[in-house]
């Protein structure tokens, strides 16, 4: 395939023979299945996954695709796919799908099988999939966009580490470096909020797994914390959160392109607490998402232009 070019025709890669023998696949915390829900009617049109820890801002999400589309209905309200659970959030529009996935590994994880069985059952092509976040960014100004270039474990290490049968899996948390860069180009033509790209740290906790001194326990020292956060930023550690590693395997092995695009709420180098306004918090929070609208729109309009 050319450098820069969209891939054609990706399928969505399940790797599991277990799956032919089910009569049916209830994916349970989406509330949806394959005996009760025609996938492929429903999703087989989706070409763009954006997903985020809060529903809200997933909602909020959809509503801002919506208009940056023209699709907007000012009639309707976008309903809950998912609206038979409370686990996520789940909103379509066109060729976008938006979906809530929680705080930490075991929340995403479980977002993302039902995700991918989702897309392979609904027989969709050329997905791309986008984490949407906030972090504590290192060294750099708040409000600052990261798009991931390595996501990496509380060790330094672009892995991530589950047990499975009592034994340790490792995985690699490769992303896609042209998406990446094709994100910072469409924040550069936007030119209205820093962006870098960087490595994400990926922690288990916010706490004590982000060095904090704020948790309820703290058995280090500031200086601890200090030497621990420098560590980092000799890494090219350019933020903190607790999602991109366990996202960049699970994505890397069903053949989905990905990518990760976290704000910044605050500096660690500089404290810990989140303290801002709630009003520059949710202006910070929308960088994310007025990037990668930017991105969808502008591929729907290239897609657009090669059928005419
Ligand atoms: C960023 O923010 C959340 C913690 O506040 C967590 O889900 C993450 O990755
Ligand atoms: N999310 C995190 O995981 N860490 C922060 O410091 C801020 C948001």
């Amino acid at each position: 395939m050319d450098k820069g070019k969209t891939p054609c025709c990706s399928p969505v890669f399940v790797q599991n023979p277990h799956l032919n023998s089910l009569k049916e696949d209830f994916l349970y915390h989406f509330d949806l299945g394959t005996g009760t829900h025609d996938l492929p009617a429903m999703f087989g049109d989706v070409k763009f996954v954006c997903v985020g820890g809060s529903p809200s801002r997933m909602k909020a999400f959809i509503e801002f695709m919506a208009s940056e589309l023209g699709m907007e209905d000012p009639k309707s309200e976008y309903p809950n796919i998912c609206a038979g659970t409370d686990r996520y959030v789940m909103y379509k529009i066109g060729p976008v799908l938006s979906i809530s996935h929680g705080m930490g590994i075991p929340s995403i994880a479980i977002m993302l099988h039902e995700l991918i069985k989702l897309l392979h059952h609904a027989r969709c092509k050329d997905v791309t999939v986008i984490r949407l976040g906030t972090s504590g960014g290192i060294g750099l100004e708040p409000g600052t966009v990261v798009i991931t270039k390595q996501a990496l474990d509380g060790t330094f290490l672009p892995k991530y580490e589950q047990v499975i049968l009592g034994k340790n899996v490792v995985r690699d948390t490769d992303l896609d470096q042209s998406l990446a860069q094709e994100l910072l180009q469409c924040s550069k033509e936007l030119n209205q909020f820093e962006t870098v790209i960087g490595n994400t740290m990926c922690t288990l906790d916010f706490y004590e797994g982000q060095a904090r001194l704020d948790g309820a326990f703290c058995f280090y020292t500031e200086k601890d914390k200090q030497d621990y956060l420098n560590k980092a930023n000799e890494a090219k550690v350019c933020n903190i959160e607790m999602e991109s590693t366990v996202f960049a395997a699970m994505c890397k092995l069903s053949g989905l392109r990905a990518a990760v695009v976290c704000v910044t709420l605050l500096d660690r180098l500089k404290g810990d607490q989140i303290s801002s306004s709630h009003e520059l918090l949710q202006s910070f929070q929308q960088r994310p998402q007025i990037l990668v609208s930017h991105y969808i729109k502008k591929q729907l309009g290239a897609k657009a232009a090669e059928r005419h």
